[in-house]
């Protein structure tokens, strides 16, 4: 992996690169769609590629793991072939969905015993098994194992889970280190930031993170709860430690205006399952701020769901129809919507892209912001 550094903001810590992969290369700031279980819900690979402009897409180790099994991915030839998707694929290294989806677990130096959601058998996700999969599955970047504390947590908690994420770090690298990619192209591995919403725990955390010299870096722990104003002091902390020429990822992150004021600080990649989940529950993402499609004002609405946007399908279905399809919880509803919020994202990370090459970010990113929050 090579990540170049195009441009800087003068007025922010807002940067424009390029990320490149044995899969192609993505340009930064951008934002991943979610795959959860091997599919984008609702978009077709096709779609994600020629209508979305996705340049990278998320899997997560924990679904994939569980179903289709190993097995079936490595005779597959890795998740790329399984899914028919050529571009770079990101894969989050479980030690967040184990802490989200499962109810009994328990965490352990070894690692983490959990129930799968899908059978109720039972599991262990160890730094290593997290690396041996993540080489199975056969994405692009490649997760640390880590724990992600809830918010709120009490600081002795938040200081001896740093410490744990820390050791689970180096077994991570020192497994990644001794095993090969398995198809072919080269992985790369990214190690996590955490340290809830202590200062002096994320400076620490960040200090670490770094000394591992990888060649990109992850901020984890946020976006769990705490005010935006928290998440935004923690990730300008962190982002000031972790090295400017690689690649800062911001986890699960988040509105279009979080999307924006991280960039504004300093990170490079977002994934969220906001634009995907949001969208089959009827919220729709534009520039002008957020639609509720289930309300009742769109009943008789016969214009187009956005009618300047580049996206045919956009253009083509009225907000009445989409509303009827959401609200009869029929499948194309989802499609639509879904579509719709994956190409603003991406518009919008491409946009901000433009913007900090041509030095106009800061004021355009404040005006966003004004905008993105009004609830239309
Ligand atoms: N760790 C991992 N994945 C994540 C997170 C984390 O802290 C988050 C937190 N927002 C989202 N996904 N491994």
């Amino acid at each position: 992996m090579k990540f170049n550094l195009q441009a800087q903001d003068p007025l922010s810590k807002a940067r424009a690169g390029e990320i490149t992969t044995d899969h192609g290369t993505i340009k930064t700031p951008i934002f991943m769609p979610v795959g959860t279980a091997g599919t984008v819900k609702a978009v077709h690979q096709h779609e994600l590629k020629n209508d979305i402009k996705a340049q990278i897409i998320l899997g997560n180790t924990y679904h994939l793991y569980l179903r289709p099994g190993l097995n079936t991915l490595e005779k597959a030839g890795g998740l790329h072939k399984f899914i028919g998707w050529d571009r770079p694929i990101l894969t989050d290294s479980g030690g967040y969905q184990v802490y989200s989806l499962t109810e009994v677990r328990k965490i352990k130096e070894e690692g983490v015993t959990f129930r799968s959601h899908i059978d109720g058998s039972k599991h262990l996700f160890t730094p290593e098994n997290a690396i041996d999969i993540q080489r199975t599955i056969g994405g692009d970047i490649i997760m640390a194992f880590d724990e992600c504390t809830p918010y709120p947590c009490e600081y002795n908690y938040a200081r001896r889970s740093i410490d744990m994420t820390h050791r689970w770090l180096k077994r991570c690298c020192d497994r990644f280190d001794t095993t090969e990619p398995k198809y072919g192209y080269s992985q790369t591995f990214f190690p996590i930031v955490q340290g809830s919403v202590y200062k002096d725990l994320r400076v620490k955390s960040a200090e670490v993170i770094a000394s591992f010299e990888r060649e990109g870096n992850a901020i984890g722990g946020l976006s769990v709860g705490e005010p935006a104003e928290e998440m935004y002091a923690m990730t300008e902390l962190v982002c000031n430690i972790l090295p400017t020429e690689k690649p800062r990822y911001l986890m699960g992150v988040g509105t279009p205006v979080n999307i924006l004021e991280n960039i504004a600080l300093g990170v490079d990649m977002f994934d969220c399952v906001m634009p995907t989940r949001n969208a089959r529950n009827g919220m729709l993402f534009t520039k002008d701020g957020i639609l509720n499609m289930r309300n009742e004002k769109w009943k008789n609405d016969f214009s187009p769901i956005e009618a300047d946007s580049d996206l045919w399908s956009d253009r083509e279905y009225s907000k009445g129809y989409l509303r009827h399809l959401l609200t009869s919880k029929e499948i194309l509803g989802a499609q639509i919507a879904t579509l719709h919020n994956l190409h603003f994202y991406l518009w919008l990370v491409s946009e901000a892209r433009e913007k900090i090459i041509s030095g106009e970010f800061y004021d355009w990113k404040n005006m966003m912001v004004k905008r993105l929050a009004q609830r239309l």
